[in-house]
């Protein structure tokens, strides 16, 4: 045989395979009863099974007249992942061809039947795009592998494990999202401890001292220039990102290419973060220690990045220099820390330089400051890292820090215990719906009233979030109406105030007000996302809503903007005759801003504006994504309790039921103590 020859038979082979394959797929479905089953089941499982077999026979054959006729089998082979994937995308594409307005092309439609359609495209593709969101995160997404490498308390962990083995058996997926977000708090450490303070006070000394490893570089001058964090790890190892590097890991000696002024000066290398893991029971599981480059008048570019990561830390430790004097550098560190809303310590460090009467003068004196300047009364603790006087520092660690730690855990243990508790009898009830429905109850007629309230309440909040969604979107689209008002208070206030920059400060006013209307439409969100969760626990109440997560919420990060560099640009002088015709002058400084500044004031806004526009549609989603964690249990509810009255649900058999009930039991009796 020629190739032409073996290439047809391979062809028609393949052919053939893809024929069984589409009727085994005919077969399998005949299994579940769908409404959309083109087929009637009248085979007797004997019948498929035979079939089956007959049908793997034809491939065997086919596989040995291959080899016969010394035929390779090639098969070009896709990634099975990537042609679901593919296959998702075009029922999208299916569900977007069901729209209003495609409907409309076939005739006139009514107010109500767009709604519907609408409704029918929103939940479709609500649900088709969480295949697809699931299918693209890969196999990171296992719930079931990455509970197993999790740290957490014994009894959580087993109701964790409980709860995904049951969710995936009866493919609950509507309590994949919940699970998920639960399993995430456990995976990411959540408490972080950041070391502030002058050029030179001694910040990574302390750290080296406190995780008994020499690893960050120290010295007199300006030494450490990216922030690193230090986190418990099975071996000692420093993780680099960069900005347009792919990232590294580096033995810990190395360190100091990345992280020191000498090395890595002003960052030159472009450092984005240092993450170093060592194996130090000091470093318990979930605590980070944050070393931060020094900030003050020595300091060098990377104070710049300790100020833009001060606020992200869970607690701040301000280190001040025994060796010089304290000043106003250091009160701003604490100002800073207190603003953010940041619990902070003050260390007096060094403290071996000075002889016990005089380092409690300057304890005394450094909190008689403080009490002053910022009306604080915190305790400062003296510390060292040499000599006898080194006790000193593990002492404040022990009976200050560690506890502080303890306090952390112990809470988040207690919210974690709470939504696992929460998802728990989430499931349970969902159990008990499904068991209802396959021992044939029906439920009354308050049932169907309540089923329909649910369907209101979800139907009316996803109008809202819709109607958020067209706001983020078009968010920008206000740029222009924003300059002409900018440019209306400008000119006004150019001509009657003798302000210092009356233009700088109109455009502050305008964006400080865009920034206060971002900021109302995230929490007019949230209210009605709480509203609809706490109405949907009441129309439904053997499913419990969760509300804390969306409550607790916070709108953080808001993008901060530096106009000072406008300051200069944004000069104006008022007409001298301003005073003799004040509308006059009005009108013609007007039109003369508009003229020289139109530009850069559009300029200001745009940039503004767009990064508003980040920041909110960053917030607007993880606020419905918190929502719709929740959301979806009872939606599904409401679907399954329909079936219920009225509509045939999946058969199942005897031994299904069984496990059913057992599940169910199991879930009953494993619960979690409450904490208080
Ligand atoms: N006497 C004394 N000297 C110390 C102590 N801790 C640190 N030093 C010295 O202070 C100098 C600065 O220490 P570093 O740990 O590099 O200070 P830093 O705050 O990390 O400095 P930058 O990273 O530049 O901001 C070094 O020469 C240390 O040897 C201490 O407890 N007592
Ligand atoms: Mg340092």
């Amino acid at each position: 045989m020629n190739d032409s020859h073996k290439r047809t038979i391979l062809f028609g082979f393949l052919d053939i395979h893809r024929r069984l394959a589409e009727m085994e797929a005919m077969l399998a479905g005949s299994l579940v009863s769908s409404p959309f089953s083109q087929y009637v089941n009248d085979l007797s499982p004997t019948e498929r099974r035979v079939i089956e077999d007959y049908f793997n026979r034809v491939r065997s054959v086919m596989l040995a007249l291959l080899q016969e006729a010394d035929i390779a089998l090639e098969v070009r082979r896709t990634s099975l992942r990537w042609a679901l994937q593919c296959g998702i995308t075009s029922l999208l594409v299916a569900v977007a061809e069901l729209g209003p307005e495609r409907l409309r092309a076939y005739g006139p439609l009514d107010a109500d039947s767009q709604a519907l359609a609408r409704k029918v495209q929103q939940e479709l593709t609500r649900l088709i795009e969480r295949i697809a969101a699931y299918l693209r995160q890969g196999v990171g997404r296992d719930l079931a592998q990455r509970l197993t490498r999790l740290e957490a308390e014994p009894a959580s962990l087993q109701t964790l494990k409980l709860l995904e083995r049951i969710i995936t058996r009866w493919g609950l997926v509507e309590f994949r999202p919940q699970l998920e977000l639960i399993i995430q708090r456990l995976e990411v450490p959540r408490f972080e401890i950041a070391f502030f303070g002058r050029v030179n006070s001694g910040k990574s000394s302390l750290l080296n001292h406190i995780v008994g490893m020499n690893i960050l570089p120290v010295g007199v001058t300006p030494v450490t220039a990216v922030p690193i964090r230090l986190a418990r790890g099975d071996r000692p190892v420093a993780h680099i990102t960069f900005a347009d590097l792919p990232p590294r890991s580096v033995p810990v000696e190395e360190l100091s290419e990345y992280a020191s002024e000498e090395k890595n000066p002003g960052n030159a290398k472009h450092v984005t973060g240092i993450l170093v893991q060592l194996p130090t029971p000091r470093l318990r599981e979930g605590i980070i220690l944050v070393d931060t480059p020094g900030v003050g008048s020595l300091a060098r570019s990377g104070s710049a990045e300790t100020l833009a990561y001060l606020p992200h830390c869970d607690l701040g430790v301000v280190l001040i220099d025994a060796g010089s004097m304290f000043g106003p550098e250091d009160v701003d560190l604490l100002r800073l820390l207190y603003e953010a809303g940041i619990p902070a310590q003050v260390v007096l460090s060094k403290a071996d330089l000075l002889k016990p009467p005089d380092r409690q003068r300057m304890v005394n004196y450094i909190r008689e400051q403080l009490r002053q300047e910022l009306g604080l009364d915190l305790p400062v603790h003296p510390v060292s890292t040499v000599g006898p006087d080194e006790e000193l520092l593990t002492r404040w660690f022990e009976q200050e820090v560690e506890p502080k730690l303890a306090q952390h855990r112990a809470l988040m243990e207690a919210s974690l215990r709470r939504k696992i508790n929460h998802l728990r009898e989430s499931v349970i009830a969902v159990l008990q719906t499904m068991l209802a429905q396959r021992e044939g109850e029906t439920g009354g007629a308050s049932d169907t009233a309540g089923t329909g309230l649910l369907r209101q309440l979800l139907d009316q909040t996803d109008e809202v979030i819709r109607q958020t969604e067209i706001r983020c979107r078009d968010w920008t689209m206000d740029v222009p109406a924003l300059l002409e008002m900018v440019l209306d208070e400008a000119a006004q206030a150019v001509v009657r105030t003798r302000g210092d920059s009356p233009i700088l400060d109109a455009l502050q006013r305008a964006l400080a007000q865009r920034d206060r209307a971002a900021q109302e439409l995230l929490s007019n969100l949230r209210q009605t996302l709480v509203g609809t969760l706490q109405g949907l626990q009441q129309a439904a109440p053997i499913v419990a809503a969760d509300v804390s997560a969306l409550r607790d919420f916070a709108f953080r990060g808001l993008p901060a903007y530096d106009l000072v560099a406008w300051r200069a640009k944004l000069r104006w002088s008022r007409p001298w005759w301003a005073f003799l015709l004040p509308r006059l002058a009005v009108w013609l400084t007007r039109r003369k801003l508009e003229r020289h500044l139109g530009t850069s004031l559009r300029e200001a806004i745009e940039l503004h504006e767009r990064q508003l526009q980040a920041w909110l549609k960053a917030s607007f989603e993880q606020l419905v994504e918190l929502y719709e964690a929740q959301a979806e249990v009872f939606r599904e509810q409401a679907r399954r309790r329909r079936r219920i009255n009225g509509e045939s649900g999946e058969p199942m058999t005897a031994a299904d039921l069984q496990n059913l009930r057992a599940d169910l039991l199991e879930l009953e009796q494993n619960t979690l103590p409450q904490p208080e």
